[in-house]
């Protein structure tokens, strides 16, 4: 078995002064945030296949990353060997969760029985792993994007025998996940959408994933799974219209098959944006539905329109969304999954500590700031106030008609002022409370 990361010790909580790079500086696991430690409000999770397996490659150039378990070998022995260094990895760290593919784990067979066969093992191997460990599962989820089978979908393939291989895995995984003690599983529909209409018969597809993921949710309750299931919404990519583009558009799909209240959502930051909206947007509108179940925690860039998945690290860009988060009760069973890899030309093992370093620091600086926002309540007091009218005029929501609020206009002369709406006070408001 290889080492890789022999070189790096135990990552400590040194604090903002510390000039070691390989130390905490806000992320103190046990400090008193809000109530409870820190690290059971942020419940982070690192990503095995960014982190693991993805080799640094980009559509001009290939492997960048020398991983030991990433030279030629036999597959099974490879998959170990990168168990053992993704646990030392999670255990240096102090890292409470990470999320998986089915196919990070283990290497795919020749037929679905001997893939079978070799996710049985490898899912034994984390079972031990994670008896002596810290570390906790918070998704599982299925691949059902990678392979060629899959090009033309997974569930809303035109191939029932694609739909069916895709649900043979899905239960395969949900099994496993549940096996490990997994808190959520997730579906993030890849495939799931078309490039022209041309060739697509758009009715039969969503049906068919309407179909789909009925079955996940009836699965679910045969095996007592007690985790949520979750989707994560991703518009244009890799399909040119994804079926499951944002979190409004998941909602109203659920709503038509009955499944709002199966399935919850993994909200990830950079979709939002590729989506054209804000992070907090997503959130606010999943949180008005209460269907927020988890994050995938990363940022895109300014200048590139793909999903960059780069670790966050912008402190300003989280306060608004995690405000919204921790006011409403925190992210329960879900949490922050770093979806994120470090650039191609970060090819060292301390690379991928400075990531999750920075990360991990971004996420509790952003909620020590958002305790302050919550405990000195303006902002509260400023929204409370900015509709506090509604409070003395509830029979517009309730019995009034468009007659007699023609009426009481002209009688009582209403004539509405227009009223500040104080962004830049908010914007001003929001910084003073980042350390
Ligand atoms: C891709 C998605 C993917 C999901 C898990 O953009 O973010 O990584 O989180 O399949
Ligand atoms: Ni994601
Ligand atoms: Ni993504």
């Amino acid at each position: 078995m290889s080492d890789y990361f022999q070189n790096i010790p135990h990552i400590p909580f040194e604090g903002k002064d510390s000039s070691n790079p390989l130390s905490f500086k806000y992320y103190d696991a046990q400090k008193n945030v809000l109530g409870k430690p820190l690290e059971e409000h942020l419940r982070m999770a690192v990503c095995y296949w960014h982190t693991f397996n993805w080799p640094g490659s980009d559509p001009f150039g290939g492997q960048t990353f020398l991983r030991p378990w990433m030279e030629s070998g036999d597959p099974l022995e490879q998959a170990k060997d990168k168990l053992e260094n993704a646990f030392s990895f999670f255990e240096k760290l102090g890292i409470p969760y990470f999320c998986f593919h089915d196919v990070d784990i283990a290497p795919e067979g020749e037929s679905f029985s001997e893939t079978e066969k070799k996710q049985k093992i490898i899912i034994d191997e984390v079972s031990k792993k994670l008896e002596t460990s810290k570390v906790k599962l918070l998704w599982g989820t299925a691949n059902l994007f990678s392979h060629r089978r899959y090009m033309a979908g997974a569930a809303t393939n035109p191939d029932p025998d694609i739909f069916q291989y895709a649900a043979a895995q899905v239960k395969m995984c949900m099994d496993n996940t549940k096996q490990l003690g997994g808190q959520n599983y997730v579906l993030w529909g890849g495939r799931e959408g078309y490039e022209t209409i041309l060739n697509t018969n758009m009715k039969q597809e969503l049906d068919q994933l309407g179909r789909f993921l009925s079955m996940v949710a009836e699965h679910k309750h045969k095996i007592g799974f007690k985790g949520n299931l979750l989707i994560e919404p991703k518009p244009h990519e890799p399909t040119k219209h994804q079926y499951d583009f944002d979190s409004a558009n998941v909602f109203a799909f659920l709503q038509k098959f009955n499944l709002e209240n199966e399935f919850k959502l993994n909200v990830e930051v950079n979709h939002a944006i590729l989506a054209k909206h804000s992070f907090e947007h997503e959130i606010a509108y999943a949180l008005s539905n209460n269907i927020l179940g988890s994050i995938d925690i990363n940022r895109g860039d300014y200048l590139v329109g793909w999903d960059t998945d780069q670790f966050p690290n912008n402190v300003e860009e989280l306060v608004l969304p995690f405000y919204y988060i921790f006011k409403n009760g925190g992210l329960g069973n879900g949490g922050l999954n770093m979806d994120a890899k470090v650039r191609r030309q970060s090819i060292d093992p301390e690379d991928l500590f400075f990531a999750h370093i920075g990360s991990m620091d971004t996420c509790a600086r952003t909620l020590i700031a958002v305790e302050k926002m919550i405990n000195d309540g303006s902002y509260d007091d400023f929204l409370q106030k900015r509709y506090q009218g509604w409070d003395n005029n509830k029979e517009l929501m309730n019995s009034d008609s468009l007659e007699n609020i023609y009426q009481r206009v002209k009688s009582e002369n209403i004539n509405p002022q227009p009223q500040s709406g104080r962004q830049e006070y908010l914007e001003n408001l929001i910084n003073s409370y980042i350390e």
